[in-house]
């Protein structure tokens, strides 16, 4: 049966929206009294990609969301800047940056398209970044403040995410090395910084519901599924250490509120080999044990899977920031190694496609997370070379169309047999800046023309609208 039969059985008021962050979409860094974050004199100094004007959503929110709105799309992922409201990370707060949000907020909700709102998208303020980011617990007073000052101003929003992929911003600033401050498989801040992030996130919740605020919240998880290749008891095992540091210990510490002792056996195994140590001071496990209970959904970001041979050896990585495929290799002492699974197809950024990996995670967290109810995805996608074909010409994005296609077949298939989902948020709505990647990697539904702003549609904005237009009927 095709996709769109398939989607009727949906509800009509299933969540169907486009994903955006607000670094990689609103441009405008220097406006209005922002203040810098952790990234505006990092990308300056490796001049490879400007910051601005990116999609200058700042601006343009109105035709975005407008676009939204005609292409079917009921709702939309926005994050809050944080230097936007706090310039310093505490303080004052910037009234301009605040009524901007309000402006932000109503457009959406006036048009229909329900804004699912995060505190914190990968962009700390540079004052705080430069004092430890999530490695300072200071940090995460600043942070319980910023998002109660939120909660208190914007009533109008009744989704809120706290941070959003807690694993990418420790392990692309720590291990990876492709975030600041670029460090190279620095185990001990990756797991400490893992650790804070849930305690900042913990904190947060216990704050929300504690002060009685009314709307819901969870926050972000990309689940990326490990598995053996080829299947042999070694490379088993190195699949289960990376799926313990990756995965388990995050999901462990947010719907359990307790590290679980199989988990934790193998996350040991990985400090071990690597040197490293996790401080966990008192009070913390309460705090996550307290918050464990009170999500109100959670937010999975599902890409690709990853295959894993054991490896012993010393660590090393590239990152293949271009395009150019075949150019990534990753390699983690007492862990493993990324290997290509020949079977497997991949995007020209060497992420392989594989949708069964989400049908996969989302079976295992439900199965395994009791205090896990309603999931969302709330990213999903495919980095791709889009061709402009000129002003008013159809963009052709088939290979995005099938990607999609087929993870949200993955999604059903899920759902029908007892997982409660209750939404997809394609990444990206329109074209954005992507971190790592700067321009050229696109993921939106709609094409922005980086020179002259002007948006395209492009041939899945159209398919999109279709299924939106079958849901529920
Ligand atoms: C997720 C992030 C997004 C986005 C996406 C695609 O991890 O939450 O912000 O960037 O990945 O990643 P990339 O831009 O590196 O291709």
């Amino acid at each position: 049966m095709t996709l769109l039969k398939r989607v009727k059985s949906l509800p009509k008021n299933f969540v169907w929206g486009g994903a955006t962050a607000a670094y990689q979409v609103e441009g405008a860094t220097k406006v209005d009294g922002k203040g810098k974050t952790m990234w505006d004199d990092y990308l300056k100094q490796q001049g490879r990609f400007a910051p601005d004007p990116a999609s200058d959503f700042y601006h343009l929110y109105p035709e975005d969301i407008i676009l939204s709105k005609m292409y079917g799309l009921n709702a939309i992922r926005l994050s809050i800047s944080w230097t936007r409201i706090f310039p310093e990370g505490y303080g004052k707060p910037n009234q301009t940056g605040v009524d901007y949000y309000h402006r932000l907020f109503k457009c959406c909700i006036d048009n229909g398209v329900t804004p699912y709102v995060s505190l914190h998208h990968f962009d700390s303020p540079k004052t705080l970044f430069e004092d430890g980011d999530w490695l300072n617990r200071k940090n995460i007073d600043y942070f319980v403040d910023y998002a109660d000052f939120c909660f208190k101003e914007f009533s109008e929003i009744e989704n809120w995410f706290t941070i959003n992929e807690l694993i990418s911003l420790a392990f692309s600033q720590y291990i990876q090395g492709n975030f600041p401050p670029n460090h190279h498989f620095d185990v001990s801040n990756a797991i400490q910084a893992e650790h804070n992030e849930l305690l900042v996130h913990a904190r947060v919740v216990n704050l929300f519901k504690d002060k009685g605020y009314t709307g819901r919240i969870g926050l972000i998880h990309v689940l990326q599924p490990v598995y053996p290749y080829p299947n042999t008891p070694e490379n088993t095992h190195a699949a289960q250490c990376e799926d313990a540091f990756m995965n388990t210990f995050l999901l462990d510490g947010t719907f359990k509120g307790e590290y679980e002792p199989d988990t934790m056996k193998l996350v040991n195994e990985v400090l071990k080999a690597n040197d490293a140590h996790l401080t966990i001071e008192p009070g913390d496990m309460e705090t996550l044990k307290k918050a464990s209970t009170r999500n109100d959904y959670f937010g999975m970001n599902y890409y690709q899977p990853s295959f894993v041979a054991a490896y012993n050896g010393e660590s090393t990585n590239t990152f293949n920031g271009t395009g150019e495929k075949g150019t990534s290799s990753f390699k983690f002492k007492g862990v493993g190694q990324h290997v290509k699974n020949p079977e497997i197809p991949t995007t020209d950024w060497d992420w392989n496609i594989y949708p069964k990996g989400l049908y996969d995670m989302l079976k295992w967290v439900s199965k395994t997370y009791k205090n896990c109810k309603t999931i969302y995805i709330t990213e999903n996608g495919l980095g791709y070379k889009d061709e402009y074909k000129g002003i008013g010409e159809e963009i052709d994005d088939e290979p995005r169309i099938d990607f999609i296609d087929q993870h949200v077949e993955a999604l059903l298939k899920a759902r029908n047999e007892g997982v409660d989902v209750q939404g997809y948020f394609v990444w990206s709505l329109q074209d954005q800046f992507s971190w790592a990647n700067g321009y050229n990697k696109r993921y939106g539904l709609f094409y922005v023309n980086f020179d002259t702003q002007a948006r395209e549609i492009k041939k899945s904005a159209k398919w999109f609208k279709e299924l939106a237009d079958t849901m529920g009927s």
